[in-house]
């Protein structure tokens, strides 16, 4: 670029405007990786000191400053040495949710160094095209089945991203070239959702590779290089990797068309949020005007902010992740306000959420909030039992059930769908509190008896006795079988407590929920005392996902009927969608003679947005690589924006089977939290938050798995010092 007959005077300024470019990128990696480490530094020095305040005496305190100091250096080496950044460009993913891949091969090398050469050539023109104040772009284009673009509005912060994200498309083989125009008008993208000839917008197949046959490949799948991010073995306490079956060992590629696509439409629920609700619960797109819900106690928590800034994080989306973490910083507080607050939800969303940011950065401000929410939960467990109640108020600590609920009863969806929190909570905090409530739960639940080996859904707190014996895979009971599970996983396989009554519990839904229709079409009942309702809520489509997931990481004669099952409930969940015009699910559907996986009643026809179905589609993509997940991911996003999408953010529909159905006018938290993330994850490749690293909380909120993921961020033991107990 620099050399041969035009290597005069205007082409020596052009490459110091290119100098200049790579001396401010430096700089800015830099200050960022300062930021980072500084965090480090300082959850460092606040770990030692309260360790200190709480031991009294000099000696421990130095023993634990020395504990705290082995603790994160590994986490610091890792930092300093490979300038590994949270952040490397906005069009990337943080560097510590993602495992490197194993290797690249050869025409991946040559990609990236055509990727390399392209990203210089996008910061000259980006300089030209400041410096005579025009708008900078790239586009990239395919031949073939894929094509893809990307254009940026204004100069290099804004319009950056874009252009590295149509290199980063290149090096991956999705596009052929990029072409550098001049100037492009300072228009955003339009949605690519209708580009691609086969919506897949991906050249290299990478959901259809050869694979080898099961008997062809080994049972296990352990993770690399000993289970740390970074090939760190931070040692399983049992011994040995964690254990996770997948079909292949292909990484499962990116579909950059699709994730981007999906990115965009996270930007648009946030902005809007941003605009008309910020710092309230939810946003109502239509009223362009906040919605309180009931479930936040109608104070003004920014549930929208805290349940979604994970996945700002994880889509690389910057400079809003950090107008959410600010917000939290500076707003966030449950104190002087006497709001009445379900235990359930805000544990799920605002607990959850503030640990999964912690684990992600290692900022203090989460684990002190983290903390400072549940605490506020406590009081709610002040029962004779120790099964708490679903509602505190948060200033007088009073707690009581709902009165709907089979005479006075707890929920078993609630009061058990709380563990993976309170024990991570304990862990990171030293104070085994937290840990010791959710170890109550478990108890009372392991020793009272089952009928059938099924768990109703109504415990009375007072007496330890079941209410009604209504049992659920959907509304009342879903998520506690859910972290039956992944406790277990979450403890790096060694709570073999909760894996037993994980497994006990599903050999009994196995036999007497789980049937199939006339058609062919596995699905889950509830049952009502002896009675079967062949109905299957939204919720429990989570359950294909839960048994995949359940069959993929424990070998036992269940496992590939298990697996078959997982299958065949996502399976039935796409088929609900796909009945229904607006091709969206219902909230129910029904088996009956006449119908299959189809809302019969006008109170079963909404749908409000909700993740379960696409929760799913990711894991069992995450297992299979069956390309179809995948694609039914995507006509899960086109059935979004053409039903659901306004102007001013994402609404759910009252009515799925009208072609035309009315909007309801609220834009869901776990819209943000859950249904984006899990969509966006579907087109992202397998090192992004892998599923032997990482256990998705109900919320959709990732934590670390113990003795696999360097960050993990386990606080020494302290004595209990909760000033809520
Ligand atoms: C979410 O808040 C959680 O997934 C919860 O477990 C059930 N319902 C919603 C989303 O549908």
């Amino acid at each position: 670029m620099c050399s041969g007959k035009f290597f005069r005077m205007p082409t020596l300024a052009i490459c110091g405007v290119v100098l200049t470019i790579i001396l401010v990128c430096i700089t800015g990696i830099t200050l960022t990786n300062s930021i980072n480490i500084s965090n480090i530094v300082k959850l460092r020095e606040k770990v030692a000191s309260d360790s200190a305040a709480a031991n009294g005496g000099h000696q421990a305190a130095q023993t634990r400053a020395a504990l705290v100091e082995q603790q994160y250096s590994t986490l610091q080496q890792h930092q300093l040495s490979q300038s590994d950044l949270n952040y490397i460009s906005a069009s990337t993913h943080p560097k510590n949710l993602q495992r490197p891949l194993q290797q690249q091969l050869p025409q991946q090398q040559q990609q990236q160094q055509k990727a390399n050469k392209i990203v210089i050539e996008i910061g000259l023109r980006s300089a030209n095209d400041s410096a005579s104040g025009k708008a900078a772009s790239g586009s990239a284009s395919g031949s073939g089945s894929g094509s893809g673009s990307a254009s940026g509005s204004g100069n290099m912060p804004l319009g950056m991203p874009h252009m590295l994200e149509a290199a980063e498309a290149l090096m991956e083989g999705n596009v052929d070239s990029i072409s550098l125009p001049a100037a492009v008008p300072l228009v955003a993208a339009a949605p690519p959702f209708e580009k691609s000839t086969n919506g897949n917008g991906n050249k290299r197949s990478t959901g259809n590779s050869p694979r080898s046959s099961p008997t062809e490949q080994s049972n296990e799948w352990r993770s690399t290089g000993g289970g740390g991010v970074n090939g760190n073995d931070t040692g399983n306490p049992r011994g040995g990797n964690i254990v996770m079956d997948i079909r292949d060992h292909n990484p499962g590629g990116i579909q950059f068309e699709r994730r981007a696509h999906v990115k965009q439409m996270m930007e648009h629920a946030w902005h809007n949020y941003k605009l008309y609700a910020w710092g309230k619960n939810e946003l109502r797109p239509l009223s362009q005007r906040p919605h309180s819900g009931s479930i936040f106690g109608s104070y003004d928590l920014g549930a929208t902010i805290v349940d979604g800034l994970d996945t700002l994080y994880i889509m690389g989306l910057e400079n809003e992740y950090r107008e959410g973490r600010d917000w939290i910083e500076r707003k966030f507080s449950l104190d002087n306000i006497s709001a009445e607050l379900s235990v359930f939800e805000t544990n799920i969303r605002f607990v959850g959420g503030m640990l999964t940011l912690y684990a992600f950065t290692g900022d203090p401000l989460y684990k002190e909030k983290a903390q400072h929410v549940a605490d506020k939960l406590l009081p709610a467990f002040q029962t004779p039992t120790g099964i708490p109640y679903a509602l505190v108020n948060t200033k007088s600590g009073m707690a009581k059930n709902y009165g709907w609920a089979s005479g006075g009863s707890s929920i078993l969806s609630e009061f058990g769908t709380l563990h993976l929190e309170f024990a991570y909570l304990s862990d990171i905090t030293g104070n085994p509190l937290y840990r010791e409530r959710v170890q109550t739960i478990r108890q009372v639940l392991k020793e009272i008896e089952k009928p059938k080996g099924l768990y109703p859904n109504f415990l009375n707190p007072k007496t330890g006795k079941w209410g009604q014996l209504h049992m659920s895979l959907g509304a009342l009971g879903d998520s506690y079988y859910e972290y039956l599970l992944k406790a277990w996983l979450q403890s790096g396989q060694t709570d073999e407590e909760a894996r037993e009554m994980y497994d006990e519990a599903m050999v009994a839904i196995m036999d007497k929920m789980v049937r199939t229709s006339p058609n062919g079409l596995t699905y889950v009942s509830d049952l009502k005392f002896d009675r079967l309702e062949h109905k299957m809520d939204h919720l429990a489509c989570f359950s294909g996902g839960l048994f995949a997931l359940g069959a993929a990481t424990r070998q036992n004669e269940h496992r590939d009927k298990y697996m078959e099952v997982g299958k065949g409930i996502t399976n039935t969940c796409h088929e609900s969608y796909i009945r229904a015009p607006t091709q969206l699910g219902p909230e129910a559907f029904r088996f009956s003679d006449a119908v299959e996986a189809r809302a019969l009643r006008s109170q079963e026809k909404y749908y409000i947005l909700r993740p379960e179905t696409f929760e799913s589609y990711f894991v069992l993509w995450r297992l299979t690589h069956d390309q179809k997940y995948r694609d039914w991911g995507w006509e899960a996003v086109l059935a979004l924006e053409k039903h659901c999408r306004t102007p001013h953010g994402y609404c759910g529909l009252r009515n799925v089977y009208q072609p035309e159905p009315q909007k309801d006018d609220v834009q869901q938290s776990f819209f943000l939290a859950e249904t984006l993330k899990y969509l966006y994850l579907l087109f992202s490749d397998d090192s992004v938050l892998p599923l032997d690293e990482w256990v998705f909380n109900t919320e959709a909120h990732p934590l670390p798995i113990k003795g696999a993921n360097q960050y993990y961020r386990q606080a020494p033991v302290t004595l209990p010092v909760s000033n809520a107990s």
